[in-house]
């Protein structure tokens, strides 16, 4: 039977896209709420052109649910989450908040799909570069166990939500007209510039969002000691988020190896053409499903090593298309 689904956070980047992937991928919905701050409730929005507002998200909101697809932060999940499991409703969370616990299956479908059914009534959608590297090492290490990663991401300003988007763009305008910049949303301009992501320092000099890659990717693929390091950059493209991955295994694998394992996995397609030194871009992915890598070849610096290139939309896969794939794996098959 159709459900009743609930977008929590349905005005930010990642609702809006949800909201656009459940139209697109004819999700089974019966009535559909859109639940927000009140600083955006009223907001009217046409899904399958019908007009709907924007609600302010209050207990009575929940009733009756069967579904809730929230985006809105750890703390919005936290505080609805038992009001959502007193309905019986399944929570499928894109915060970070029940990542890491025990008893929530943290899913990229491509890869531990088979996992869904672990739940308490909340299931993780896990980070957008995680999701993003998880869907690229889970078939390589079908060819050879992973010893070692080494990424580097360069991360999309999506990452940090709508106003950040629109904050690139004006900062950009008054950069080419010669103005002043000043950030409010991200700490520093992007425009024109990089800089290290923007979550807190921790303890050991890796930032949060570097940490979330170590231990979700160690969750998602099931390796509890995988060894991985991540050095997470925010650079001025809007919503497709790039990496350069470094992988050592335990044998040697062969680049073409590898890359045809890579063009027969979902989610995944190759853009490599080295005469013309063509590989993937943010703009390649961008509003797209597929995630693209190319640029595969042996690492020089060391025996077993593979080098790749990955770029893959932020918004989509990275977050609410993620999300969506989840809940499709619990409905009944067409
Ligand atoms: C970024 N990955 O690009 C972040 C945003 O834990 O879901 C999402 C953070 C998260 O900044």
């Amino acid at each position: 039977r159709p459900l009743k689904v609930a977008v929590l956070g349905s005005s930010g980047a990642v609702g809006s896209e949800l909201l656009k992937i459940l139209e697109q991928r004819d999700f089974p919905i019966s009535e559909l709420v859109l639940l927000s701050s009140e600083r955006s409730e009223g907001k009217k929005i046409i899904w399958k052109d019908e007009e709907l507002v924007t609600k302010k998200t209050t207990k009575e909101e929940f009733k009756n649910l069967d579904l809730v697809l929230a985006s809105a932060g750890g703390s919005i999940s936290k505080k609805w989450l038992s009001t959502i499991i007193d309905q019986n409703a399944l929570l499928i969370d894109n915060s970070s908040a029940f990542r890491l616990d025990k008893n929530v299956p943290l899913i990229v479908p491509e890869v531990n799909g088979s996992e869904v059914l672990n739940h308490d009534g909340v299931i993780a959608n896990p980070n957008c570069t995680t999701i993003l590297l998880t869907l690229v090492l889970a078939p390589l290490n079908k060819l050879s166990t992973i010893q070692r990663v080494i990424v580097s991401t360069y991360q999309s300003v999506s990452g940090a939500g709508q106003l950040a988007m629109e904050e690139l763009k004006l900062l950009t305008e008054q950069y080419l007209q010669g103005n002043p910049q000043k950030s409010e949303v991200l700490p520093y301009s992007l425009a024109f510039n990089l800089f290290l992501h923007n979550s807190p320092m921790l303890s050991n000099n890796y930032c949060e969002e570097e940490m979330k890659m170590v231990n979700e990717t160690r969750k998602i693929l099931n390796i509890a000691d995988l060894k991985l390091s991540a050095t997470c950059v925010r650079v001025p493209v809007l919503r497709a988020h790039s990496e350069s991955i470094n992988i050592e295994f335990a044998d040697e694998v062969e680049p073409k190896d590898a890359l045809e394992e890579l063009k027969k996995s979902p989610g995944i397609e190759v853009i490599e053409d080295y005469k013309n030194n063509r590989f993937p871009m943010p703009n390649d992915v961008m509003g797209r499903d597929n995630v693209a890598v190319g640029r595969l070849r042996t690492d020089i610096s060391q025996s077993h090593g593979l080098e790749l290139w990955l770029c893959g939309d932020q918004i989509r896969k990275g977050a609410a298309l993620n999300a969506v794939q989840i809940a499709e794996l619990l409905i009944p098959k067409k």
